[in-house]
C-alpha cells in the first residue's frame, strides 16, 4: 500500500506499507484515540484485519492483527458509542451467512468483535444519526434476503429492520 502526503504542491508519496496479498478493503480512523489516524485493512478472502497505528511520520510499519469469525467485505469507521475512540463496523460473509462485526476502539486500539445481525449477509454500511439522539446509527443492505431493505443497528444492541 502506498501512503501519500498532502501539501501545498499536491500529493507526494510518504511511505509504502508492504502487504502480503492485495487488500480488499481499508479504512483510516483514530481507533486508539492518540490523535493520529490508524489504518485497518483486510486482504481478499481473509478473516484477518491488519492494523497499522498512526504516528507523527506516517503509519507504523509493524502491524497488529485481529481475526474475525467471518470474512469482512467492507470496512466502515465511526465513533458509534461516543466514547471518543473510533469504532469499526464490517459486514461479514461466511458461505451463505454472515453478520455485521462491531469492533470497539479504545486506548489499546480495536478490541475483539461483537457480531450484530448474525445470519444475514449485509452491505454496504453507512453511519449517520438518523433519529437525532446524538448517537450514530447505521444502515446496511441485506443482499440475500429477497428485496433489498435497510437494516438499522446500534452498537451494543440488536439491530432491527426498517423498510
Ligand atoms: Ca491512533
Ligand atoms: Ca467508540
Amino acid at each position: 500500500m502506498r501512503v501519500f502526503s498532502g501539501g501545498p504542491g499536491g500529493l507526494t508519496q510518504l511511505q509504502e506499507i508492504p502487504f502480503e496479498v492485495s487488500p480488499r478493503a481499508l479504512v483510516v480512523a483514530d481507533f486508539d484515540g492518540d490523535g493520529h489516524d490508524d489504518l485497518a485493512a483486510v486482504a481478499q478472502a481473509s478473516k484477518t484485519l491488519t492494523i497499522h497505528r498512526g504516528a507523527p511520520g506516517g503509519f507504523e510499519a509493524e502491524a497488529s492483527t485481529i481475526t474475525l469469525k467471518a470474512i469482512p467485505s467492507r470496512l466502515t469507521a465511526g465513533d458509534l458509542n461516543l466514547d471518543g475512540f473510533a469504532d469499526l463496523l464490517a459486514p461479514t460473509i461466511l458461505g451463505n451467512t454472515g453478520g455485521i462485526a462491531f469492533l470497539p476502539g479504545g486506548p489499546g486500539g480495536l478490541s475483539e468483535s461483537q457480531i450484530l445481525a448474525e445470519g444475514s449477509v449485509s452491505e454496504p454500511l453507512v453511519i449517520a444519526d438518523f433519529d437525532g439522539d446524538g448517537f450514530p446509527d447505521s444502515v446496511a443492505l441485506n443482499r440475500l434476503e429477497g428485496p433489498a431493505r435497510g437494516r438499522r443497528s446500534r452498537a451494543g444492541s440488536p439491530s432491527r429492520s426498517i423498510r
